[in-house]
């Protein structure tokens, strides 16, 4: 099929990208959160939304649940409704941000009552995840401080490890916990889950299905991702990806929006890694926010990035950039790398999509399909998104 061998679609067929429910949900700034027509009321809505991504991508049949935003009083009657739409519950999110008792720390809290109430909510997670059938448990926290001497940073770090260990010691056999890292925000002095390094620290010291969460929106610009991908990957470490980008810091934009390049550059190191396809632990999911952007359309976009790049991550010529390093050919190899880069795998992936019953242009198909009239016209008071306000 023109630019890609029928071996390589092969290899993009299984390919899954979880969404986030949060993407559907209204979403801004501190400034200003603006609502969408159309944007769903609950998180039926979302699923249901979520829906449409997959059908005419094929790429999206699960989606993320962040806990207590989605929370229900019935998750097997969530089960059941995702399974109607042809989705599943992916990653389960705690949240430990956004509750008063949280103000200087959820696991990392000094007062043991805090600790346990944030402990508490992970197993009211794991709960929701045995009732869904999710697989992973997500745990990024707000936790850190905004000026020196505030905390001791030693005593959190310890009593971290501590509470991880407590719910690490709840989810099943077949379960997995990954722990998000992040610089900076909300605490501007130090956060005590920083960096991939603190994140490896602490899931190694509580056994295999403890891994690290990437969200390529959170690293000090220049940052080198792809190397950190490579080295979690060498250490069998790397669980998942919040995929996402950003100009300035954590902006949640459409993944490969800002530098389609760097998306690229990642999903190369995964392929080389071991990271992709059939068997790999590395979990890919967006998590995002469309602010300004209708949302099903935002999504649909991201996916068709992840797939594009993936796509021309695997034309790489490895064989060929393996003798060129080996031969210290600096512009040889990186010229065999930039060519697949270069390379526009779009008309080759619009008529394997046809061949595959989907539409060529999964863009085209949702906007014509009459599904964002509807839903502006019959939701009326959709819900925020409870981020980013
Ligand atoms: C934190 C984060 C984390 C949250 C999500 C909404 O910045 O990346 O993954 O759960 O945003
Ligand atoms: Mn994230
Ligand atoms: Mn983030």
């Amino acid at each position: 099929m023109g630019t890609l061998s029928s071996s390589l679609l092969s290899q993009l067929e299984s390919q899954v990208i979880e969404l986030p429910s949060w993407a559907f949900g209204n979403s801004g700034t501190r400034f200003k959160v603006f609502s969408t027509p159309g944007t769903p009321r609950t998180i039926q809505e979302k699923l249901a939304d979520a829906a449409q991504v997959n059908k005419v991508t094929g790429l999206s049949p699960k989606v993320a649940l962040h806990i207590p935003w989605d929370k229900v009083d019935d998750y097997d009657a969530l089960r059941d409704t995702a399974a109607e739409l042809g989705v599943t519950v992916g990653t389960v999110n705690s949240n430990t941000f956004q509750d008063d008792a949280y103000k200087f720390g959820s696991l990392t809290h000094i007062d043991a009552g805090i600790r346990q109430k944030a402990i508490d909510h992970h197993f009211e997670c794991i709960d929701v995840m045995d009732a869904t059938g999710s697989q992973d448990l997500k745990i990024w926290l707000a936790d850190g401080t905004n000026y020196p001497g505030q905390g001791n940073l030693r005593g959190r770090q310890d009593r971290l490890a501590d509470s991880l260990q407590k719910i690490y010691d709840r989810i099943g056999e077949s379960q997995r916990m990954v722990l998000e890292y992040k610089f900076f925000e909300p605490a501007f002095y130090h956060t005590d889950v920083p960096d991939w390094g603190t994140s490896y620290a602490q899931v190694s010291a509580l056994g295999d299905r403890a891994l690290v969460c990437l969200d390529t929106g959170h690293h000090a610009p220049g940052t080198n991702i792809e190397f950190i991908v490579m080295q979690l990957l060498r250490l069998g470490k790397l669980g998942s990806f919040d995929f996402n980008s950003r100009f300035y810091a954590d902006d949640d934009l459409i993944v490969g929006a800002a530098d389609p390049f760097q998306l690229f550059r990642i999903l190369f190191e995964v392929v080389r890694g071991g990271g992709y396809g059939p068997g790999s632990p590395v979990a890919f999911m967006l998590d995002q926010c469309h602010n300004v952007e209708d949302k099903i359309p935002g999504q649909i976009r991201s996916v068709l990035n992840v797939q594009e790049m993936t796509a021309r991550a695997l034309l790489v010529d490895t064989e060929a950039l393996d003798a060129a390093q080996n031969a210290e050919d600096v512009l040889g190899a990186n010229n065999i790398l930039m060519d697949a880069f270069y390379t526009d795998v779009r008309p080759a992936l619009a008529e394997w999509r046809e061949g595959r019953g989907l539409p060529a242009d999964p863009m085209k198909a949702y906007l014509a399909s009459g599904y964002q009239k509807n839903i502006a016209e019959t939701r009326v008071g959709g819900q925020q998104a409870s981020w980013g306000a």
